[in-house]
């Protein structure tokens, strides 16, 4: 069975095959996680995402791409494009559960057993954090059966709203 849990910190330290990225459709980094991201990464990171920006014409909203982890702990990261909310009635929460979704069956064919998200579009992209915290439990737990492969998926919390929403969530599991 897999393991989902809820921890408090940086995702850059996190000890995990992959973790995920909250990246804008361009791929070419940003602030927030994303610019952690990059940081802890090093600049090969932002080289591989050009190429893959090239490549692809960029990620949208609901789609993951994947690359090296380079000067990060894990092998590889998962950059996904999560919506701006907009109020909620212009297809946000299947583009987030699509987010989670798509990261995990990307992790799958990478062959990643363990997989850190943070909580996707929570930041700059304004989705309200109880709503997204819901969506994003509510689309790992649907997506589980397609990636039997994995054993651990960690929500990866900056701040303790999140933190308490995931611990609520997953406590109800
Ligand atoms: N580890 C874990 N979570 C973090 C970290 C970290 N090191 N740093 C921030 N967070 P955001 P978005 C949390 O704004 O809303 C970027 O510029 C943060 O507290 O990073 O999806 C991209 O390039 C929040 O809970 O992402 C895009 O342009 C969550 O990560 C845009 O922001 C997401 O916040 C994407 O916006």
């Amino acid at each position: 069975m897999t393991v989902l849990e809820a921890v408090l910190g940086d995702i850059t330290k996190v000890a995990v095959d992959g973790i995920v990225n909250a990246a804008n459709s361009g791929l070419l980094g940003g602030g927030g996680v994303d610019g952690a991201i990059h940081r802890a990464a090093g600049p090969g990171l932002l080289a591989e995402c050009r190429d893959i920006a090239r490549r692809l014409g960029g990620c949208p909203a609901g789609e993951a791409v994947v690359s090296a982890g380079y000067n990060l702990p894990c092998k590889k990261v998962i950059h996904t494009v999560g919506p701006v909310w907009r109020g909620g009635g212009a297809g946000e929460p299947e583009r987030l559960g699509s987010c989670y979704r798509k990261s995990l069956l990307l992790a799958r064919e990478e062959g990643l057993e363990t997989v850190a998200f943070p909580n996707i579009s929570t930041g700059v992209y304004g989705y309200p954090k109880d709503l997204a915290a819901e969506t994003a439990v509510r689309a790992v737990k649907a997506a589980l059966p397609e990636v039997p492969e994995i054993t651990r998926v960690v929500f990866v919390c900056f701040d303790m709203e999140n933190y308490r929403l995931y611990q609520n969530l997953l406590e109800n599991r």
